[in-house]
């Protein structure tokens, strides 16, 4: 089985990616043949800082590898280093609308918070629909808000398909059972995000253990004093789900353990279960972002594999569209016209 999905290096990564996301890789990258993309190409699509950026994508990389990525099973790579990721983009933007783009909530909400709405901004879907038809890929470990945008790459590729012939794989989107959609703590309405949320809201998996405690302890809670998940205790729901990922149980156990105890004991004991998940990977990060020589060689070999399993899709999909093979120089050389 193949497995993709993409994390931008922008921003500083959260609880809310790791349950969403880093957490499903390491799981998944047991089930199969494992690509992890460091999309520094759809980072560029809102304002960031180019200075920031090498040193950003260097620490996601040796993040996701604390955090359990083996790259002697995974393929971790940077986007930017595959250009086949911009090609297959190009080519796939012939079988989108602007109309489903238009639908994109996620521009939507996007857009409404820049005052540049950049172009890319608006056609960043598409690339990612790139990044994952291009390895074949036949399931996308992903958060709930990135739900539509494998939906999209779905019809795009079936749209390229019923056009071009079967050529792409239609992929499949996978969820965590628990934590899919983590919320913000002080806004427990919106989602925990770097750049939509509050700061103190957004737990970060490098934030000190003191930080995490306090974010936990200042975190909103609901009215009453029952730890159960229900619509009307978001706050406390989106806890409960938290603490069932960081201590590896099922949420109905966790609220029997906390049965009648109120909801300020429970908030510390998230904090500290929070801040135990973290500890081995805050210091394995430490270590590996140490070393940026091994990163880089890590990153070179993820890229070689990863340019190796996209090129033939990419040239099918030249080859199915009708384009004309580029010859090779040698060929070029013995078809020379004789000079006059
Ligand atoms: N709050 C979340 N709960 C669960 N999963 C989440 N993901 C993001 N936020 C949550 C998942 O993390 C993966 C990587 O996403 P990304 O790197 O594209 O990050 P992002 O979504 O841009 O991160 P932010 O901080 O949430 O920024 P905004 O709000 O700007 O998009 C994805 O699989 C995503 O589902």
């Amino acid at each position: 089985m193949r497995i993709f999905s993409g994390i931008q290096p922008t921003g500083a990564k959260h609880l809310g990616n790791y349950i969403g996301a880093i957490r499903q890789y390491v799981a998944t990258q047991e089930q199969g043949d494992a690509f992890f993309c460091i999309v520094d190409l759809h980072s560029i699509t809102v304002e960031y800082d180019p200075s920031e950026l090498r040193e950003s994508t260097l620490s996601l990389a040796a993040l996701l590898f604390a955090a359990g990525l083996d790259p002697e099973r995974s393929t971790v790579f940077v986007q930017s280093h595959v250009p086949a990721h911009p090609e297959a983009a190009w080519l796939l933007g012939s079988v989108t609308s602007f109309g489903e783009l238009r639908r994109m909530t996620q521009f939507k909400d996007k857009a409404d918070a820049q005052e540049f709405v950049s172009a890319g901004l608006f056609s960043y879907p598409v690339l990612q629909a790139a990044d994952i038809l291009l390895y074949r890929t036949d399931i996308v470990p992903i958060g709930e808000d990135q739900r539509q945008h494998v939906e999209l790459a779905r019809d795009v590729a079936e749209r390229f398909n019923a056009r071009f012939g079967e050529t792409l794989t239609i992929p499949k989107a996978v969820f965590p059972e628990v934590g899919a959609r983590i919320m913000d703590l002080q806004e427990p309405e919106r989602k925990m995000s770097t750049t939509g949320g509050t700061a103190q809201g957004t737990v970060l998996v490098l934030d000190p253990p003191d930080t995490i405690r306090k974010k936990f302890k200042t975190a909103v809670t609901d009215s009453g004093r029952e730890v159960v998940r229900s619509p009307e205790k978001p706050g406390i729901s989106n806890l409960i789900e938290i603490m069932a990922v960081a201590r590896a149980e099922e949420p109905e156990a966790v609220e029997a353990h906390y049965d009648g105890q109120g909801y300020g004991a429970f908030k510390v004991d998230v904090g500290e279960a929070v801040v135990e998940l973290f500890d081995p990977i805050r210091d394995a990060y430490e270590e590996l972002r140490g070393d940026e020589t091994e990163l880089q060689r890590l990153l070179a070999r993820g890229a070689e594999k990863a340019r190796k399993a996209s090129e033939p899709v990419l040239q099918e999909m030249y080859d199915r569209m009708g384009f004309v093979k580029a010859k090779t120089g040698r060929l070029f050389g013995a078809a020379r016209p004789k000079r006059l």
